[in-house]
């Protein structure tokens, strides 16, 4: 029962409410008894006023996306699903105010939201925004959202060259050495700024390479008899990987130049530094100290062998005795031969005795 009667008080049942938009009136009957008769019947109608309900937002966050575009481009609409139970109420859209709400307009029937600037994500716009919509009925009743935008890159820039690109060789570049790296600028991101190099030269592409990450390669130095001087221009592409994809293009001139000096370039002199940060070179000092170590062990194996056989120390007293017999003898003194007299000559005959 919707309602109870009692005591002379009629009222809604505890628990039930009113709701316009499910029932708006009401018609009660009822009958009024003593104790000796009943009349009756009697109406009494009801009559439900409607009550203003906001209109309500599905869900509290939503997403949505779009590419950069002009002012009335970006369109986003995220499927807002607005329900109102005053039935029928009509529901308008507007943006609250909120950081970078000035760059957009909402469509106040649709909810759909655009651009209301030349939106650029290269140079000065976010990528992710966040707006809050408010929706508002009829009678002022009002809900809110979150929507979280991201707006996508397009690829809309070319790759740009710095100007005047001039790159030299002399008489001791090897062939294989890199001698440049070509960069172009792309404002745009991702793919759209990924930029492949292309070139080409009349006289230059039979000794030269441009790899399509920019180095420009000396392919070979055979053959070379240009005069000091030479230039080989090249035509270079930069183009992105956007879709579409976009270029641009320069010249590369390479100059062939004279190097007076035959002092090899620090590129090719092998210093202490670089020897011991060569890897190899550590690991053949480590291979050849551990060898070395294990040939000693080896030697010490062999002598403790030989000493723990029988008789050694016999023959090491032999071998103190050859040393002894190598010892060098004491000096002899020396005999003196005393000086044989002279005989003194015979006179027959010698007038003065
Ligand atoms: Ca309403
Ligand atoms: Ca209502
Ligand atoms: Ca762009
Ligand atoms: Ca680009």
């Amino acid at each position: 029962m919707k309602f109870r009667y009692s005591a002379n008080t009629f009222a809604l049942e505890a628990g039930e409410t009113f709701d316009y938009e499910y029932l708006s009136s009401y018609l009660v009957t009822f009958y009024i008894n003593d104790t000796m008769a009943q009349t009756g019947p009697y109406y009494l109608r009801i009559i439900i006023i409607d009550e203003a309900e906001p209109c309500v937002f599905k869900y509290t966050t939503y997403h949505a996306e779009a590419y950069e575009a002009n002012v009335g481009g970006g369109a986003m609409n995220p499927g807002y699903g607005v329900t109102d139970q005053d039935n029928p109420d009509t529901v308008t859209y507007s943006l609250l105010p909120a950081t970078y709400r000035n760059l957009f307009n909402i469509n106040s029937k649709s909810g759909e939201i655009t651009f209301k600037v030349n939106y650029d994500v290269d140079a000065s716009h976010p990528s992710n925004v966040t707006l809050v919509v408010k929706c508002e009925d009829s009678r002022g009743k009002t809900g809110t959202a979150t929507v979280s935008l991201y707006i996508k890159d397009i690829n809309d820039n070319i790759p740009e060259f710095p100007t005047g690109l001039v790159y030299y060789i002399n008489q001791y570049t090897s062939p294989g050495a890199i001698i440049g790296t070509l960069r172009a600028s792309d404002i745009d991101s991702g793919e759209n700024a990924d930029v492949e190099y292309y070139g080409s030269s009349s006289t230059g592409s039979a000794y030269f390479r441009i790899n399509t990450n920019g180095q420009v390669i000396l392919t070979t130095n055979q053959h070379i008899t240009w005069p000091f001087g030479t230039t080989h221009t090249f035509t270079i592409i930069g183009r992105d990987q956007g879709s579409p994809r976009l270029q641009s293009t320069t010249t590369l001139d390479i100059v062939y130049i004279n190097v007076t000096t035959t002092t090899a370039s620090p590129t090719t002199q092998a210093t202490d530094s670089d020897w011991w940060s060569d890897p190899g070179h550590i690991a053949l000092v480590v291979f050849a100290c551990l060898l070395a170590l294990l040939l000693l062990a080896f030697l010490l194996f062999l002598l403790y062998k030989y000493c723990r056989k029988p008789g050694f120390c016999n023959r090491l007293r032999d071998l103190c005795r050859c040393n002894n017999c190598c010892k060098r003898k004491p000096p002899q003194p020396k005999v003196s031969k005393k000086p044989t007299p002279k005989s003194e000559p015979f006179k027959f005959w010698d007038g003065s005795k």
